[in-house]
């Protein structure tokens, strides 16, 4: 008999609130639309989620992660004060409602508040619309000092910065050294755009990803998201350092971001987890179907991730996610074994399946959702295909994009 369980998959890169605008950003409003034009259409959105549509949004989405195997997420979280910048009266009222949605549908969480000071490389102030998320060091160290008081079998904490863009190198500098010798997880978003690149070479004189492996000690704490455009000295020097890379790939593709060099990186020994970032997809599947294809359109071949000694291309992408993704988490890989996800012995793409071609027939299959059954240690929060407390959760969410549609 085939074992129709899996280990529960590590979604390693996520912004909750942009789940609400899935579908609302697809219509053109430039004929040069790009990455940067959606950000101020994302700009927009995030300027009106207050504390409550943020934890009915993040309710939603994660127990739809849930449905879909995904039992942890790394929420990479910057939207921490009221819209016009200043602090809520609890001023870490935005991250607990994220604490609060994960607490309540059962998943996993890794929790990354975010360091965000400044609108660009040059150092100049944040815009109006990013006063929301930003903080001055010290500020952000107490937030985090309160966050970590609630760390717990499924809640970690960690750190994110932002971005070299949104980070002047003193103040990156002056956080690592206040984590220094701590193991905590800390993420970064690296070279996703090409003009990102270039302007990080015009003002630091270096690649992202080169100027950060000279100027900080990356290791295996590490997570660099995206990391799209790379060369081949910088994908040597981010697998010597150990760190994760989380790959986007349903984001990366409707951001326009560009492919990343995974043959190269996997022959390199890379290690990466896969995230769902924005939102516009929330199916572990779809992330790792798209990152083996997005390959073989580029390379017009096929089963680019495999290997003569590992030919099962779902089994060589989901052990990597889940290898690199327990890493980038924070918990201990013990912690990770209490989740596990049953799929569904019924199902029709599942006929006859054999142990070894189980992930390829769950990854490579179609789109019908596989999975019917998920627990987190003693908790059971997915039956039948549906999260436990899907009904109310989905009952508060439409509530909550109404008000929030009706807004804009
Ligand atoms: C974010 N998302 O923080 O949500 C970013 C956009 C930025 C992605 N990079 C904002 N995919 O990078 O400045
Ligand atoms: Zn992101």
């Amino acid at each position: 008999m085939t074992d129709l369980t899996l280990p529960g998959l590590p979604n390693i890169h996520c912004h909750a609130f942009q789940r609400a605008m899935a579908g609302l950003a697809e219509r053109q409003t430039d004929p040069a639309d790009s990455f940067w034009t959606w950000r101020e259409l994302m700009y927009r959105f995030a300027g009106r989620i207050t504390p409550e549509s943020q934890y009915d949004i993040a309710c939603q989405l994660y127990a739809e992660m849930l449905e879909s195997g995904y039992t942890g997420v790394c929420e990479f979280h910057y939207l921490h004060h009221s819209p016009d910048g200043v602090p809520y009266a609890d001023p870490s009222a935005m991250s607990e409602a994220i604490i609060a949605a994960a607490r309540d549908t059962g998943i996993r969480l890794s929790f990354l508040p975010v360091l965000y000071m400044c609108g660009g490389f040059d150092g100049r102030p944040l815009s109006e619309r990013q006063r929301r998320f930003g903080h001055a060091v010290e500020d952000f160290l107490r937030l985090l000092e309160r966050l970590r008081r609630q760390e717990s079998d499924m809640l970690r904490v960690g750190i994110a910065l932002h971005s070299l863009r949104a980070v002047p190198a003193d103040a990156l500098r002056e956080i690592l050294s206040a984590v220094h010798g701590q193991s905590l997880p800390i993420h970064i978003h690296i070279a996703e755009q090409v003009a990102e690149v270039e302007e990080c070479i015009a003002v630091r004189g270096a690649r992202p990803v080169e100027w950060l492996l000279a100027n900080a000690d990356v290791d295996a704490r590490w997570t660099l998201v995206h990391a799209t455009h790379l060369t081949v000295a910088e994908l040597r020097s981010i697998t010597a350092s150990k760190a994760v890379v989380a790959l986007c790939p349903t984001t990366e593709a409707n951001l326009g971001d560009g492919v990343f060099p995974l043959r190269e990186f996997l022959d390199a020994g890379g290690r990466f987890g896969i995230g769902s970032d924005s939102n516009v997809s929330v199916s572990p599947v779809e992330e790792l179907r798209w990152l083996e294809y997005t390959q073989r359109l580029l390379a017009r071949q096929r089963n680019i991730a495999a290997t003569p000694s590992q030919p099962s291309v779902g089994d060589v992408l989901y052990t990597h996610a889940l290898d690199g993704g327990r890493q980038a988490s924070g918990f201990a890989v013990d912690a990770w074994r209490r989740d596990i996800v049953h799929l569904d012995a019924d199902a029709a793409v599942l006929a006859g399946v054999r142990q070894e071609d189980m992930l390829d027939r769950f990854v490579f299959a179609g789109n019908r959702p596989l999975v019917r059954e998920v627990r987190i240690g003693n908790r059971m929060v997915v039956r039948e295909g549906r999260h436990v407390g899907a009904e109310g959760i989905a009952e508060r969410y439409r509530r909550s994009l109404r008000t929030l549609l009706a807004d804009g």
